[in-house]
């Protein structure tokens, strides 16, 4: 299991964290997402590496933006 954390811009509420989670999970391998929201900081759960450019659009479709990249 890999973690990989992002920081991504624009959320503000509970409803931000519930769609950054939802889009997330959606992609393939992702075990398990945790999203803080005071920090910014999203935490994603893999089986194996993950693909950045998937969580950033993952993230873009929920509204918000990817700013920072491990
Ligand atoms: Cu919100």
């Amino acid at each position: 299991m890999t973690t990989t954390t992002y920081t991504v811009k624009g959320m503000t509420c509970g409803h931000c964290v519930s769609s950054v989670t939802e889009e997330v999970t959606e992609i393939p391998g992702v075990t398990g997402v945790e999203v803080d929201l005071a920090t910014g900081l999203v935490t994603v759960g893999s089986d194996g590496p993950i693909d950045d450019d998937a969580v950033a659009a993952a993230v873009k479709e929920a509204g918000y933006e990817v700013v920072a990249v491990p």
